[in-house]
């Protein structure tokens, strides 16, 4: 085991974009800082999702660290969305560049962190019998990194291989020539099904609900283009962090009720043209609050899905109905509709048949059995909170995280909670988080933290904590923001709904990351609003 032990300032539990750039800036703040990881390298979902056709969906210059103007300037993506092999490569080349590895520890998960009030201390336990004591938390453990799995019975049971996509072997998976299944059509499924079809001799899709996903139009970066942004980085991410996505689209002025029938049509296929997964929905200002104008952009979508898929009935199955669009997260595609085109690529609408085990040879659902040499989850995570409460945290007064959060998570403003002092989690319940361009939020996270313990610093305060007020007054606001708009009419991850049994409460919020950088920076210019410091 490596000698860790003892006394330290901050303990970060991660080691993706998030832990990483919190391990490079307290440092740099003089502190000394532990970080865990449970995989083996760095790079936290680029290191896990090695599934076939992983990339991201924010372009690779904005889905990229600002900190260091030599990195982004000396850095070169090759493609508009990067690969997953390219962006763990990046994450790798910040790890080494800033000598980050010498203070991780890999292969090792933490288990425990329990706040001891005498010593203003976190005391933090990992499954390799760690124990270290630490003055900050730092929980940088991904918002989608706890894989969920089918709730039907039977996986167990299944005699050949399946592959989760979020913990896809390192090295691929050859299935040439095999009879392959696939359950899950969100991002994950959407991204690798084009893929799986190259190689499988069957390809059956199990579809529970049809995306609305968008053309990704994917391509080599034009490095003109590369040489333009490259020149004024610094506007380009400042017009990012003043987006309400984080990503810089124009702020739409008109309503799409306003305009007439040619205008929107036009409208759309502009946006649907860019390949960007914030576009379209930021067309017109009331798409995602009204549900006739949604409707309008949703018929948009659906229509392509018609002109992509030549038979009518797989066109009716795939077409996005039941939800308005960007209610779940819509997805970004290379060739996803036209697979379904394949003589040999099938898709099961599970809308009209029910899934019921997974058996020895397959799958069964209400209409029969399908028989499959391999398997492949597309199923999701467990979102948000999964990973928060996968380690039992216990705050002050012997009350732990899983007990606080039994209704839905509680925070202030997604980075503390009330009654777990000096405890912060990165994009949280209750930040952007997953509905921003995630390093934009996991920076302005971090900076604001780091901050913070500056501050800390300067005026001798060495316990910070939410009130309990502004924890309850920030937890309203965020429910109040949501329904105001749309969001809350789909059953998606950002509510819980994908996992049973999980508390059904909005978890991002979704007032913008403009508004939410200004919100946090007028609570840190005011002395910190809104928290004890003592
Ligand atoms: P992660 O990258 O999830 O890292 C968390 C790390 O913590 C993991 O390595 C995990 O092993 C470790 N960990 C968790 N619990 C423990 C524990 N108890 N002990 C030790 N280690 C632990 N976002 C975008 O904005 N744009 C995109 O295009 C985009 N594409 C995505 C594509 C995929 C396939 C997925 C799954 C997500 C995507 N996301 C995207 C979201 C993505 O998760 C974030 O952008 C970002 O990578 C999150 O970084 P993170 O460091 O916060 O968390
Ligand atoms: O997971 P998901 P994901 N029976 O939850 C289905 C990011 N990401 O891994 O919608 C049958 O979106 C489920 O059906 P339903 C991005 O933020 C980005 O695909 O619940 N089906 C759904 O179809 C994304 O949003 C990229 O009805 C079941 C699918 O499985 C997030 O990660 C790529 C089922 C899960 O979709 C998660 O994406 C990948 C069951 N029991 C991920 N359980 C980019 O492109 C679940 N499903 C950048």
């Amino acid at each position: 085991m490596d000698s860790v032990a003892g006394e330290i300032d901050a303990v970060v539990v991660g080691a993706g974009f998030a832990g990483l750039y919190a391990l490079h800036k307290l440092r740099a703040q003089g502190l000394s800082v532990k970080v865990f990881e449970a995989a083996d390298d760095v790079g936290g979902t680029w290191y896990w999702n090695k599934y076939p056709g992983a990339r991201c969906d924010v372009e690779s210059m904005h889905y990229s660290y600002s900190f260091d103007p030599a990195l982004e300037q000396e850095w070169e993506w090759t493609e508009k969305y990067a690969s997953q092999p390219e962006i763990l490569a990046y994450l790798r080349h910040v790890a080494d560049r800033y000598d980050l590895r010498r203070d991780v520890v890999f292969e090792t998960r933490v288990t425990r962190a329990a706040y001891d009030e005498a010593a203003g201390r976190w005391r933090v336990s990992t499954d390799r019998g760690h124990e270290l004591s630490a003055r900050y938390c730092v929980m940088a453990v991904g918002c989608l990194s706890v894989p969920k799995f089918p709730e039907v019975p039977g996986l167990d049971e299944f005699t050949g291989p399946w592959y989760h996509t979020a913990r896809w072997p390192e090295g691929g998976v050859d299935l040439t020539g095999q009879r392959v299944g696939v359950i899950g059509t969100g991002s994950s499924g959407i991204q690798a099904i084009p893929l799986l079809a190259e190689q499988a001799r069957e390809l059956t899709v199990f579809q529970r609900t049809p995306n609305y996903s968008l053309a990704a139009f994917n391509r080599p970066l034009d490095p003109a283009r590369v040489a333009e942004i490259k020149a004024d980085y610094r506007a380009v991410r400042d017009a990012d962090r003043n987006s309400i996505f984080g990503i810089a689209v124009e702020w739409p002025t008109q309503s799409a009720l306003e305009v007439s029938d040619d205008e929107r049509r036009a409208m759309y296929e502009e946006r649907w043209n860019r390949g960007h997964l914030n576009g379209l929905v930021q067309s017109y200002t009331d798409l995602i609050f009204n549900e006739e104008a949604n409707e309008t952009a949703a018929e948009f979508i659906r229509e392509q899905v018609r002109s992509k898929v030549a038979d009518p009935e797989t066109a009716r199955k795939l077409e996005p109905r039941g939800y308005p669009f960007s209610t779940k997260r819509p997805c970004l595609d290379t060739g996803y509709y036209e697979t379904f085109n394949h003589e040999h690529v099938h898709l099961v609408d599970l809308r009209e048949e029910d899934l019921v085990e997974i058996t020895a040879t397959g799958v069964r659902t209400t209409a029969g059995e399908y028989e499959f040499d391999s398997l492949v989850l597309a199923t999701g995570f467990d979102a948000m909170t999964g990973a928060l409460l996968a380690v039992d945290i216990t705050g002050r007064d012997g009350v732990t995280l899983r007990d606080k959060w039994r209704d839905g998570p509680q925070s202030y403003l997604g980075i503390a909670v009330s009654g777990f002092p000096n405890l912060f989690t990165i994009t949280g319940p209750g930040s952007p988080s997953v509905l921003s361009n995630m390093v934009v939020s996991i920076e302005q996270h971090v900076d604001w933290i780091s901050d913070l313990v500056a501050h800390m610093d300067r005026h001798g305060s060495a316990v910070v904590e939410a009130t309990e007020t502004a924890e309850k007054e920030w937890t309203a606001h965020v429910r109040e923001v949501s329904e105001m708009t749309l969001f809350p009419k789909a059953d998606s991850y950002y509510l819980g709904a994908n996992v049973p049994g999980k508390a059904r409460v909005f978890m991002p919020y979704v007032g913008g990351v403009a508004p939410y950088r200004q919100k946090c920076d007028s609570v840190a210019e005011a002395g910190y609003t809104g928290f004890d410091l003592r």
